[in-house]
């Protein structure tokens, strides 16, 4: 045996053991550490990280990060930070480099100094990226020398070696996720492409360049924002229509809490507000998102006041009024986040919430003072707001007192099913009376009710909330499901466990899937939430080879019966649907509404930004970026959503 592998096997003692049971751990409960083993947990590996290298940036270390997609999927990421530290380990007797890969939760135990402000959602660190990788090779630069380590399934494959030397310093790593822990190995570019933006947005000045190996034209971009949070509202906002230019800003530290905000007012009737702790997108906000919330509020109403915007007569405008239409991010960094709630993405620290209000409040107050012009413009809007909101509250009104009083007063259009239990009741919106026609003739009657639903509906991204209350459409589907809207939804009463929406499989049938979307994702958030929305997915082919009938639901699959008939004897028939109305009734059945063979795609909001961007990219104020939008998609079989 060597004098090396003697080294080793000495320092196998308990803590190796201990190790390695550790990383056994994590590829026994992968779910546990990174979330899924599906597409969602396969990008979390590259987070983990580049929030590494996220950390030496903002320790002010490290200017670049390159992220590379490889040929094979696996990922490169590089940064120029001072290089993973390789002195030895005091107690476990290895470089330090190896327990950061081989160690669960070793993260910032070494060196001190600094403290660890990014994180993943889960914030495991390389080991479990390690753990759940077939193969993983880091290369240090640092000492004017070049160092290098492999590991296989999180096992030392390759002790440190020194492999060269150089004047720079930095860290690069490579890993191959295991196929037998993910269910796809396939990365996608624009989910990397999104977070990575996000990232850098975040962290004011880094440079992220990410790049797409695969395919035949590499892909190449680079994330580079001077400008922070600002740079953000302004990506958010381009589709939108702001009614003042300069972007609401600053970034200061009090009581050792970093606190960095953006904002800025738009035409649209939603409000958009992210938030942020240690880089991680608290979705369900917490204490610096209510704290901007209060600040706000106060200093608004406060600057009406002192301008006589409002009389002494007048009520306070309230938050909503307020926050209709505006864009906001507010960002912070602390020592020792709390994260709290079911998806630990509340943020818990109290103490956070009077720092953002006591630093919004000067900062806001001071930009309302200096800039009177951009305030009368804002401070208008917010008074117009609060002028819908009353009218909007009256319609209402009107229709909830017209419901009660009424209460089989169904839409007409509507063909209800008869059973009544809820939980065994499916509604599909139907694109167009003919498809709507065929749709009430091949149903299951018991359990299955039809709305056909004329042309497009209304855009609720455009529209106040008076207007919308005013559609019929949006009346009947209101009526139809039972449980009101907006704050007065009441999900116990919906009448029906699904609600599926089936449109045509073209251009057309996707904008009109998007604007129902949208209107159920502002007005009856908790029904995309709680997963009663559905996409229906009706075939694009059906092809006919001896008296045998075929249907496929993208190109894919129909490329793949094409080859598989291509041994059998005969023509195929074949035949591309345009349209639902092509289909007979009981074709629409088989296809796309028996229970048994039909396939539908359940909506969800996972990300609140990506959402957004793509409801404001199709149904905002400017149209160019909307056509733009159609047209690079249109060519996708998936959900746009
Ligand atoms: C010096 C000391 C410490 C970490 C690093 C450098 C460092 C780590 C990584 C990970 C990816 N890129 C990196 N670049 C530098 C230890 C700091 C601590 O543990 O608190």
């Amino acid at each position: 045996m060597s004098e090396e592998k003697k080294v080793n096997a000495n320092s196998y003692d308990a803590s190796q053991i201990q190790v390695l049971e550790g990383l056994e751990a994590v590829r026994k409960r992968p779910g546990m550490y990174i979330g899924s083993t599906g597409t969602r947990g396969l990008h979390h590996l590259v987070y983990e990280i580049v929030d590494n290298s996220i950390d030496e940036a903002l320790a002010g270390y490290c200017k670049n990060i390159n992220v590379v997609i490889q040929e094979d999927n696996s990922i490169l990421v590089e940064d120029d930070g001072r290089g993973m530290p390789v002195d030895k380990h005091p107690k476990l007797n290895i470089p330090a480099v190896e327990v950061i890969h081989t160690v669960l939760h070793a993260g910032g135990k070494f060196g001190g100094g600094g403290y660890k402000v990014s994180g993943g959602l889960h914030g495991v660190g390389a080991s479990v990226v390690n753990a759940l990788s077939t193969r993983m090779e880091v290369e240090v630069k640092r000492n004017g020398k070049i160092y290098k380590q492999a590991y296989e399934r999180g096992k030392t494959v390759m002790p440190l070696t020194e492999i060269g030397e150089s004047s720079k310093t930095g860290s690069k790593t490579i890993f191959w996720p295991d196929g037998e822990i993910f269910e796809d190995l396939v990365y996608d570019y624009f989910t990397l492409e999104h977070r990575l933006r996000e990232m850098a947005f975040l962290t004011k000045g880094i440079k992220i360049t990410l790049i797409d190996e695969r395919g035949e034209k590499p892909k190449k971009e680079v994330f580079h924002y001077e400008g922070g949070l600002k740079e953000f509202v302004r990506h958010i906002n381009k589709n939108k229509d702001a009614i003042h230019d300069e972007i609401i800003y600053f970034d200061t530290t009090k009581n050792g809490i970093e606190v960095e905000v953006a904002m800025q007012f738009t035409k649209s009737y939603s409000e958009m507000m992210l938030s942020y702790a240690n880089n991680i997108n608290t979705v369900d906000g917490g204490y610096h998102l209510s704290g901007l919330k209060t600040a706000l509020t106060k200093v608004i109403n406060d600057y009406a006041r002192k301008n006589k915007n409002l009389k002494e007569k007048d009520d306070n405008l309230t938050g909503e009024d307020i926050r209709e239409g505006l864009t906001s991010i507010v960002s912070v960094k602390i020592t020792n986040p709390q994260f709290e709630g079911q998806t630990k993405a509340k943020l818990g620290n109290a103490e956070v919430k009077g720092i953002v209000d006591s630093t919004a409040r000067e900062f806001i107050g001071a930009f309302l003072d200096e800039n009177p012009a951009q305030a009368n413009i804002i401070i208008d809007k917010c008074i117009k707001a609060s002028r819908a909101r009353e009218a909007a509250r009256k319609a209402r009104e009107t229709i909830r007192k017209s419901n009660s009083l009424e209460t089989t007063s169904l839409p007409g259009k509507l063909a209800d099913c008869s059973e009544k239990d809820p939980s065994l009741c499916e509604i599909f919106l139907v694109e167009g009376d003919s498809a709507g026609g065929n749709a009430k003739l091949g149903r299951d009657r018991n359990r299955q009710a039809i709305l056909p639903l004329r042309g497009k509906i209304l855009n609720v991204e455009k529209s106040s909330e008076l207007k919308i209350l005013s559609s019929d459409e949006i009346k009947n589907m209101i009526t139809a499901f039972g449980c009101g809207i907006g704050d007065e939804f009441d999900i116990s009463k919906l009448r029906y466990n699904k609600i599926v929406i089936m449109t045509d499989a073209d251009v057309d049938g996707s904008h009109i899937r998007a604007l129902l979307l949208t209107f159920f994702y502002r007005y009856m958030t908790p029904l995309i939430e709680q997963g009663h929305v559905y996409a229906a997915q009706p075939p694009l082919y059906q092809t006919k080879k001896q008296k045998q009938t075929y249907y496929t639901y993208t190109e894919r699959e129909q490329e793949k019966l094409l080859e598989e008939l291509s041994d059998k004897p005969g023509k195929a028939e074949i035949k591309r649907y345009k349209g639902l109305g092509e289909m007979n009734y009981d074709q629409l059945w088989e296809t796309t509404m028996d229970y048994n063979n039909r396939t539908l795609i359940q909506i969800t909001v996972e990300d609140a930004t990506a959402a957004d961007e793509i409801f404001t990219t199709l149904m905002g104020d400017k149209v160019p970026p909307r056509k733009k939008f159609i047209e690079e998609n249109a060519k996708y079989a998936r959900l746009d959503v």
